[in-house]
Parts: structure tokens; C-alpha cells; sequence
């Protein structure tokens, strides 16, 4: 593939509903989108999950923008020919960090090579299943009428499972009003680092309740005192934060600090490495599933490809487009079959149209940059 341009544009979507979590509120939805072209005219998509700061990761919009501005872009440059994602891997390999801005780069080259093949990006990438389990994250709602009124719209939806977000103060009482309320429905609890290991007391009151999994309790660069707290209580730790990619699964595997991953495949950096994690996990009997940071249409593209890999054993954060948003950016927007499921699209690539002017609509700036010389 002989790589033309590049477009970058941060978007800004209004969610339907405020996403609380423990580090922050969150009612409008910010990321970067990446378009490549290549010479033959097609166009691969591809997003960079980034926040308006550093909230969830340390990285931005506008870190993101210097990295593909400043480091990225010339390597390109430099390097406009591209057989496969894994070159362009190769390539920027050199830049530690900024996972996320080289999993948006990195998705696109994914789309664009797999148009280029003319197969769906889920079987380019070794998907096995034509359907994923979806589950819905619910943020940190501080009224229990509330919650439970929520629950009910989504049970009733035909979401597989329900993750609460939790927080010093909102943990263990939703949880016991949630058994008491449903029974045994599949139940998990996302803390976001929210914890220190002195206040196991919580975790080991919460093992009472048979969760699927604790989702990172303790601190987001942490994987030795999760491996203490994971010795203390029953429930399996799932890690998010502190998996930056496949040398921390390695470490936190051999350290005891997990029993289970949320992969984020933009997080560990793209698509290859979250196949590296899938691969590894295979073989060590780890079980995964693909956690989201409400992406728009694009991303969750991305994500439910990721999410028919072997090793996903547990329901994903992988909801429909109209849970998040009034509109979505591509077409047809992702929907929820009657059973809990999402198809991946079986057309070429992502397999959604993406709606340029949607992306007018909603970008607040847009760059061009070519990669072919200027004579
Ligand atoms: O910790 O999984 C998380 C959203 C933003 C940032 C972090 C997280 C989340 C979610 C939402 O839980 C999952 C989704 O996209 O539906
Ligand atoms: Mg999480």
C-alpha cells in the first residue's frame, strides 16, 4: 500500500447520558479520528480514544495531535510504503508510550489493509465467533432508585451482563441491593483505581457477593499490590489501567495480580498487540474481554473485531451506537440483537459506511497533511 494522505480531525460528541466514573465526569465525548489514503483512493479509519485530559491516561487530544504531528507523520513520511499494520508497528516502534495515538494510526492502517484485501477486519485478524457477548458499564449513579431503573431498561435491552462502576462510598450497598433486587444475574464492579490495600476490607466484604471480577481496585501503574489483594479475596481482580500491554500481562501473570484482563485494544497500543496479548493468553489460560471507552461508531468497530479473538471469554464493554449517542458516525450505527449480541459486519474492513459530514458536524479541527513530497 502506497500511503497518500492522512487526515486527523478532533471530534466532539454530546452523550446521551453523563458518564460518571471515580476519576471524573464526562458528558461530552472527546477523540481524535485518523483517515488515510492511499493511492488507489481507499480511505482506511481509524480512532484515537483520548480525553480533553489526563484522566484515564495520561494521554490527550493534544498529545495524540503532537505525536502524529511531530514524530509519527514524518515517519511516514519518510516510509509511505506499507505492506501490512505490522510494519507500521516496526516503525514506530522506537516511541514508548502514547499507545493510544498509535493504536488510532495503527486502526486505520488495519481498515485500509483489510479493504485492501477485500475481507472483514475480523477475520484479517484471526477472529473466530460471528457474534459477541455485549455488556453494559454503568458509571458511578449515587442514587439506588436510579441504578435499579437503569438496570431494568438494559436487562430488559438484553445485555449479558451488568458492570457498575464503584467508588469510596458507592460499593458494597448497590451491589447487595442489586442481588437482593435481580438474584444471580452476571454482575461485575469497575473501581478505576479508586482503592488503596488498606482498604481491602471492602474487597473482602464484596467477595461475599459472587462478582465475575473486581475491576482495578488499586492504583492504575500497580500490579505487586493487586497481587496481595488478589491473595486475600476469592473474586478474580480484572486489570484495565495497569495493562499497558503484553510485558504487563507477562508480569502481572507470573506476580499473581489478576485472574482476568480487560483488553482495551486502543490502550495496549492497536490491534497487534492486543493479538501478542490474545496469543499469550491462549496459551497460559487467561480469560479476556474488550473493555471500551465509549467510542463512537469507528472505534467500536475496532473492538468488536478484537472481541472475536479466542481468548475473549467473558462479555465485553461493547454496547449499541444509541446507548451512547442521539447519532452515530457510521452507517448502519452498531445494534444490539434480541439475544445480547453484536454482528461484525462481514463487508470488507470495518465494514461500516463512516458519514463524512457527521464528522464536519462534529469536528471543532481538522488537519491535512500529504505524504508525497511536495516537488
Ligand atoms: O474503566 O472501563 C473503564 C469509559 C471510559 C473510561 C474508562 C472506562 C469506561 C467504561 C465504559 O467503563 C465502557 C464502554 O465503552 O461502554
Ligand atoms: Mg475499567
Amino acid at each position: 500500500m502506497e500511503l497518500k494522505s492522512i487526515r486527523l480531525y478532533h471530534v466532539v460528541m454530546e452523550l446521551r447520558e453523563y458518564f460518571e466514573t471515580s476519576f471524573g465526569g464526562m458528558k461530552k465525548r472527546h477523540c481524535v479520528l485518523v483517515a488515510i489514503e492511499d493511492s488507489t483512493g481507499i480511505i482506511g479509519w481509524g480512532e484515537a480514544p483520548v480525553d480533553d485530559g489526563p484522566w484515564y491516561s495520561y494521554e490527550t487530544v493534544n498529545t495524540a495531535l503532537y505525536i502524529y504531528r511531530e514524530i509519527i507523520i514524518p515517519i511516514l513520511m519518510k516510509n509511505p510504503h506499507i505492506d501490512k499494520p505490522e510494519d507500521f508497528i516496526r516503525l514506530v516502534s522506537r516511541i514508548r508510550g502514547y499507545r493510544m495515538a498509535k493504536a488510532g494510526m495503527e486502526y486505520a492502517l488495519w481498515d485500509l489493509y483489510a479493504k485492501y484485501l477485500k475481507k472483514p477486519l475480523y477475520r484479517v485478524i484471526g477472529g473466530v465467533r460471528d457474534r459477541i457477548l455485549s455488556g453494559v458499564s454503568i458509571g458511578v449513579i449515587g442514587k439506588m432508585d436510579l441504578l435499579l431503573k437503569l438496570i431494568d431498561i438494559y436487562l430488559e435491552r438484553g445485555y449479558r451482563r451488568i458492570k457498575i462502576k464503584i467508588a469510596p462510598g458507592w460499593d458494597i450497598e448497590p451491589v447487595r441491593m442489586i442481588r437482593k433486587e435481580y438474584g444471580y444475574i452476571p454482575l461485575q464492579v469497575d473501581a478505576n483505581a479508586a482503592y488503596t490495600l488498606d482498604q481491602a476490607s471492602v474487597f473482602k466484604e464484596l467477595d461475599k457477593y459472587d462478582l465475575l471480577m473486581i475491576e482495578q481496585p488499586l492504583y492504575h501503574e500497580d500490579l505487586y499490590m493487586h497481587s496481595i489483594l488478589q491473595s486475600m479475596i476469592e473474586t478474580p481482580i480484572c486489570l484495565d489501567e495497569s495493562i499497558r500491554g503484553l510485558h504487563d500481562v507477562m508480569a502481572g501473570y507470573e506476580l499473581g495480580s489478576f485472574k482476568i484482563i480487560n483488553v482495551k485494544p486502543a490502550r495496549v497500543g492497536g490491534l497487534l498487540e492486543t493479538i501478542r496479548i490474545n496469543d499469550y493468553s491462549i496459551r497460559n489460560n487467561i480469560p479476556l474481554w474488550i473493555g471500551g471507552m465509549l467510542e463512537t461508531g469507528i472505534g467500536r468497530a475496532f473492538q468488536v473485531a478484537a472481541a472475536t479473538l479466542p481468548a475473549i471469554k467473558y462479555p465485553n464493554d461493547i454496547s449499541e451506537s444509541n446507548r451512547y449517542y442521539e447519532e452515530d458516525i457510521v452507517e448502519p450505527p452498531w445494534i444490539l440483537e434480541k439475544d445480547g449480541t453484536i454482528k461484525p459486519l462481514e463487508k470488507p474492513g470495518i465494514g461500516v459506511e463512516v458519514l463524512e459530514d457527521k464528522i464536519e458536524k462534529y469536528s471543532i479541527k481538522q488537519y491535512k497533511y500529504s505524504l508525497t513530497k511536495p516537488i
